[in-house]
C-alpha cells in the first residue's frame, strides 16, 4: 500500500467535509483506495484546516475507542484521536437538530480541562499535572459513513466521528480522583447505559497521556485551555427527535442534551 498523494488527501478531506455539511452518508474511503492509519490522520488534519478556513477554531482534542464497550460496538480495536472545534461545543441543556446529522449517537465521557501545555512523552501521572479541572460530558458522534460502519483508517479520516459535545457544569480540581466513577446515562428518564470511568483504558488519565504521546511525533501538543474528552465509557446510544439524554456521574453532577 503506497502513501496517499497530497491531492488524494485533499480530495478525501473535501469529500468528508461535504458529507458532514450536507449530512449525507458516503461509502468508506478505503473501499475506493486502501490507505494507512497515518494517512487517515493526514486526511483528518486537512479536514480540520477546511473548518478553520470557514472561521472555526480548535478548542480541544478527544480520544475514542478507549473502552472495551466502544471497541466491541464499532468492531475496531485501537484507540484513535480526533479534533474538537468551537462549532461542535454546545451549552449544557442545549438542543441539537436531528436533521443536520446522518445517524447521531450519544456517549458518556470524562473530561479534563487543561491548565498548562502538555507535551509527550508523558506518563498518566505526569499528564494529570497539566490538568486544571475535571467534568463530565455527553459526546454526540455521527459517522459520515453509510450504516455507521468503518475501518480504522476510515474513522480516523472522519475525525473520529466527532459532531458535537456538551460539558457538565460541575468542575472539580485536578486532585479529584477519576479512577472509578459511576456513570449513568438515561434516555427520556429511562436507564440506557451505565458503567464506570475505569472502563476508559482502566483510568481516564491514561487516555490523556496517550493523547499527548500520539501528538508528540507530529511535533504537536495539548495546549493550556484545551478541552480533552477521554472516550466513551459505554456503548453509544441512538438519538431521535424528541429525545432527552442525561448523564449523571458520581460527584460530577449531570449534563443534559435534547434532540429536536
Ligand atoms: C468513533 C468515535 C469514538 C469514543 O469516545 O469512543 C469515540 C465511533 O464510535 O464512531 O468518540
Ligand atoms: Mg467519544
Amino acid at each position: 500500500m503506497s502513501a496517499l498523494t497530497q491531492d488524494q488527501v485533499d480530495a478525501f478531506a473535501a469529500r468528508m467535509d461535504d458529507a458532514q455539511q450536507r449530512a449525507q452518508a458516503v461509502p468508506m474511503l478505503t473501499a475506493e483506495t486502501a490507505f494507512s492509519v497515518q494517512d487517515g490522520y493526514r486526511v483528518q488534519r486537512a479536514g480540520i484546516a477546511l473548518r478553520k478556513l470557514r472561521g472555526d477554531d480548535l478548542v480541544g482534542m478527544k480520544m475514542g475507542l478507549t473502552s472495551l464497550a466502544k471497541m466491541k460496538q464499532m468492531n475496531v480495536n485501537d484507540p484513535i484521536y480526533g479534533h474538537l472545534t468551537r462549532a461542535m461545543l454546545l451549552d449544557d441543556g442545549g438542543h441539537v437538530k436531528r436533521s443536520v446529522h446522518v445517524h447521531p449517537r450519544v456517549e458518556p465521557e470524562i473530561v479534563f480541562l487543561l491548565g498548562r501545555d502538555l507535551e509527550g512523552p508523558v506518563t498518566p501521572a505526569q499528564a494529570l499535572l497539566a490538568v486544571d479541572g475535571v467534568c463530565c460530558a455527553l459526546e454526540l458522534i455521527d459517522s459520515r459513513y453509510q450504516d455507521f460502519k468503518f475501518t480504522l483508517p476510515d474513522v480516523v479520516a472522519d475525525n473520529a466521528s466527532s459532531s458535537r459535545f456538551v460539558l457538565g457544569s460541575t468542575v472539580k480540581p485536578r486532585t479529584f480522583d477519576t479512577a472509578n466513577l459511576g456513570m449513568v446515562m438515561e434516555k427520556n428518564g429511562v436507564l440506557a447505559e451505565c458503567g464506570s470511568s475505569a472502563a476508559i483504558l482502566e483510568h481516564p488519565a491514561r487516555s490523556l497521556a496517550a493523547m499527548a504521546n500520539q501528538l508528540a511525533p507530529h511535533g504537536e501538543k495539548l495546549r493550556a485551555g484545551m478541552i480533552f474528552l477521554s472516550g466513551g465509557a459505554t456503548a453509544a446510544i441512538p438519538l431521535a427527535p424528541g429525545d432527552h439524554v442525561r448523564l449523571r456521574v458520581e460527584d460530577l453532577g449531570r449534563v443534559d442534551l435534547f434532540c429536536d
